[in-house]
């Protein structure tokens, strides 16, 4: 195959549907700052996500790490999260100038090990904040029974779950509040976005005001906030991306079938657990090579590129491990997410990755493992 294969690709409207769209923008002149299309946004978020409230943001990190900022935690205190996670969770944390406290994850869907999160409570701690990794569910249910007895705040990193629900409700609507990422490479895309999704209308007026350097009114600034506010392109991206989730989604449907279908018996190959409670978003497709006869992910990682297949080691290396916290923290804390950080591979899904593409990339896997 000549055509090079990268691990996900923007999903984007017909050229002239976003162009249709953003044609009044040249007549109202009204380019950000809570616009029209930002507001219409922001509702049909709202809804189609299943939540109570939706503050939207320029992208996801700022979402997380105002919303941090917003929950008024005192300074180094600590937050129970997870090193597997994109970069942006733990610097969140660090950002805000608290301490991020690493729990191991579980290794058959990689989301925090909730069995381990008692043993790293102490009087410092001020909450916890789980990744929906891959867009697979935490254990809603026991994070909140912790947060609960230990009188703690849960925000969940769902930065790759828009869309999903957990028994019928919206995947949002739990925890004190829940950051989605609507970056380029995400299922739901506004270019570069975010949102936050959550039900006390305190936390919305501070979150607003976080977002647009804590003015109160025109004459009234109260707060030391950011400017992280979504703008009216990345809304109308948004808006014309909306209408076509649904397709998009159930077009990934059918690659992560074929994946599932094509590569389930090929030994040393873990693939990611089916939750049955969950709707998924089919966000993306990791597999853990456990391994055989010697065939190992990074094996894998060169001998797809070498045929034009661009898969990620999402998330290796894990954050605890960067070279920014070098000295830190201990990353044998964590052995269960090491590991998996060194055997985890995602391959490329799209809603237009073909399913004789999808079958190439399987056929390759299948040549590597079997091969001398
Ligand atoms: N929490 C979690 C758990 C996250 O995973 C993320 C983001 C966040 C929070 C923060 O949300 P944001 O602030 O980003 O909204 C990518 C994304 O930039 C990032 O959003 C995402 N997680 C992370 C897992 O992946 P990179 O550095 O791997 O992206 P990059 O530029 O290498 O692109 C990967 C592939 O995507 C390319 O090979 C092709 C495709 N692509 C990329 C871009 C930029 C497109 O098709 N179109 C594009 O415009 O981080």
């Amino acid at each position: 195959m000549d055509k090079k294969i990268l691990v996900t690709s923007s999903s984007m409207p017909e050229f002239e549907e976003y162009v249709e769209m953003i044609k009044p923008l040249w007549g109202s002149h009204w380019i950000t700052n809570m616009g029209m299309y930002h507001n219409q946004l922001q509702e049909a978020i709202c809804s189609y996500s299943k939540v109570d409230n939706i503050s939207l943001f320029v992208n996801g990190h700022m979402a997380l790490e105002l919303l941090i900022q917003a929950m008024g935690f005192e300074e180094n205190t600590e937050v129970i999260t997870t090193p597997f996670t994109f970069a942006s969770t733990t610097h969140a944390i660090v950002r805000n100038r608290l301490k991020p406290v690493f729990c191991d994850i579980k290794r058959d869907d990689f989301t925090i090990d909730v069995d381990k999160i008692e043993s790293l409570i102490t009087d410092k701690t001020v909450a916890i904040l789980p990744v929906h990794v891959y867009g697979n569910v935490c254990d809603i249910e026991k994070i909140k029974s912790i947060a609960d007895k230990y009188n703690l705040k849960v925000i969940y990193d769902a930065a790759h779950t828009f869309g999903e629900t957990y028994k019928g409700l919206g995947v949002g609507a739990f925890g004190d509040a829940s950051i989605f990422s609507f970056h380029a490479t995400k299922v739901f895309n506004t270019i570069e976005g975010g949102a936050v999704a959550y039900s006390d209308p305190d936390l919305g007026e501070k979150l607003y005001k976080l977002k647009n350097f804590g003015i109160a009114s025109e004459e009234v600034v109260n707060g030391v906030g950011a400017n992280a506010k979504m703008n009216e392109f990345q809304a109308a991206m948004g808006l014309c991306n909306l209408k076509h989730l649904e397709t998009e989604i159930d077009k990934r449907k059918h690659v992560v079938e074929e994946y599932r279908l094509k590569l389930c018996n090929i030994k040393g190959v873990r693939l990611n657990k089916i939750q049955e409670d969950v709707s998924s978003n089919y966000s993306y497709f990791p597999i853990v090579m456990e391994g055989n006869n010697g065939k190992n992910r990074d094996g894998l990682y060169d001998f797809l590129m070498e045929h034009g297949i661009y898969s990620r080691k999402y998330f290796y290396p894990l954050t605890n491990a960067f070279e920014c916290y070098k000295g830190a923290f201990d990353i044998e804390s964590t052995p269960v997410a090491y590991e998996i950080s060194k055997k985890i591979l995602t391959l490329p899904l799209y809603a237009d990755l073909t399913l004789e593409e999808v079958d190439y990339i399987c056929e390759l896997i299948c040549s590597y493992m079997c091969g001398e």
